[in-house]
């Protein structure tokens, strides 16, 4: 199967500015590039689906250059809701050092640069002239990202935003012979006022090409890439943890699975035709889940963290915390306060854990046997916690229930 036709098959392609794309991507060796800006310290699950097509293009023997936007960062690409905040010189810099870091370990591309070094060499009358010149208003206008501002009003600077992603690739193109861009559906107007400027600047005759990758969403219509509560699921494993990544992969709903493995691993189209069929034999089980969820951990966060990633879920789903270690503690229970519990008896524990309300409360929850200490049944109201019985000398989870737990570090 040719290349382009793997990633529509793969949902994977929206639209391309020429079809002669196609034969250039089975031929190998041409230089492309993903840009992003430096709005946060980490990517997220929404940028995650370009990056593995520039990975899947580079597997194919192109050559990817990863442009993190220094300067476009400064300025802000128009989104529908309104203006952006601007960010500052420092928070700019501080996230583009993150994301440099980032996509050099998680992906392993090495030619990464920043639109800062040549976009801060322009002067004024250089852009006005050099570039802004070949930039018509009323196409400008038109473009989607634009004209969704239009009534509710879009500042000079963002509307300039178009002008300078196109004179990036310009200068990608005459540096490293830049043939292609890439970037999700909301970037065709920005990659297309690209290819126009390119021809424009060196001749009619300059072949370059765009290609976009849908928008990722739900099978509600929604936009995907929030955990269940609502948080933006982050490959920084400071800001989402891999149990919480995992965790996220693992929730995808059975209609959108087989889509979610096409999309976002590296499995042949066969190898997914064969985790379906098994699933298939008993959904519940969730088979197709479980396979997305460690192939993209694993992609995101290495096998190691993956694995106690799954070791974690285990534990937690079966109730059995025996095989905990305690970074599996910190990847699974991120979001809880961590209780001192040196020299406290249980019954007070159980109520500053807030496990309980009140002391008579916590004396019924321990005589009944509801509270559990590293998944072992404490009857013993004053019961001190010592370091023996805590996972790895360090931790003590107390249960109540089914599915309270509070966390007490010794
Ligand atoms: C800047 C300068 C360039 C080329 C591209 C850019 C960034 C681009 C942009 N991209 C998004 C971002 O930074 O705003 N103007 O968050 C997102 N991308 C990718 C993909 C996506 C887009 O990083 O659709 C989702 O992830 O293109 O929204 O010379």
């Amino acid at each position: 199967m040719r290349f382009i036709d793997e990633l529509k098959e793969r949902e994977l392609l929206f639209d391309t500015t020429d079809p002669k794309i196609g034969d250039l991507l089975e031929n190998g060796n041409i230089t492309f590039y993903l840009g992003t800006d430096p709005t946060g310290s980490s990517l997220h699950v929404g940028h995650l689906v370009t990056f593995l097509v520039a990975e899947r293009l580079k597997r194919m023997g192109h050559n990817p250059i990863i442009l993190v936007g220094g300067a476009t960062g400064l300025i802000g690409d128009p989104k529908e809701q309104g203006e952006r905040k601007m960010l500052t010189q420092e928070v700019v810099d501080a996230n583009l050092k993150a994301l440099k870091e980032q996509i050099g370990k998680v992906f392993g591309f090495t030619n990464i640069v920043n639109n800062y070094d040549w976009v801060s060499k322009i002067n004024v009358i250089e852009f006005l002239r050099d570039y802004g010149k070949n930039f018509n208003v009323n196409n400008m206008i038109n473009k989607e990202t634009v004209k969704a501002r239009l009534e509710s009003g879009i500042s000079y600077t963002e509307f300039s935003y178009q002008i300078l992603q196109s004179l990036d690739w310009l200068h990608l193109f005459k540096e490293y012979n830049c043939q292609l861009q890439i970037g999700g559906q909301d970037q065709w107007g920005n990659i297309t006022a690209g290819t126009d400027l390119i021809r424009k600047k060196l001749g009619p005759d300059k072949e370059v090409f765009g290609l976009t990758i849908p928008l990722i969403l739900k099978s509600d219509g929604t936009k995907f890439g929030k955990s269940e509560g609502g948080k933006s699921v982050w490959l920084d494993s400071n800001m989402t943890t891999p149990y919480e990544f995992y965790q996220f992969w693992i929730n995808i709903p059975d209609n959108e699975v087989e889509k979610r493995l096409k999309q976002f691993t590296f499995l042949s189209l066969t190898e997914i035709k064969e985790v379906i069929a098994k699933w298939n034999l008993n959904k519940e089980e969730r088979y197709a889940q479980k396979v997305l969820a460690k192939e993209v951990t694993t992609f995101v966060h290495g096998e190691k963290k993956c694995e106690e990633a799954i070791n974690v879920s285990n534990a937690l789903f079966s109730g059995d915390l025996s095989k905990l270690t305690a970074s599996g503690i910190e990847m699974g229970f991120a979001d809880l306060e961590q209780v001192n519990g040196q020299n406290k008896p249980l019954v007070d524990l159980v109520i500053e854990t807030k496990l309980a309300s009140s002391k008579r409360e916590a004396r019924e929850f321990i005589n009944n046997g509801a509270i559990t200490i590293n998944g072992n049944k404490v009857t013993d109201l004053n019961h001190i916690l010592t370091k023996e019985e805590a996972i790895d000398s360090k931790y003590v989870l107390i249960r109540r229930g089914k599915k309270k737990y509070a966390l007490v570090v010794l």
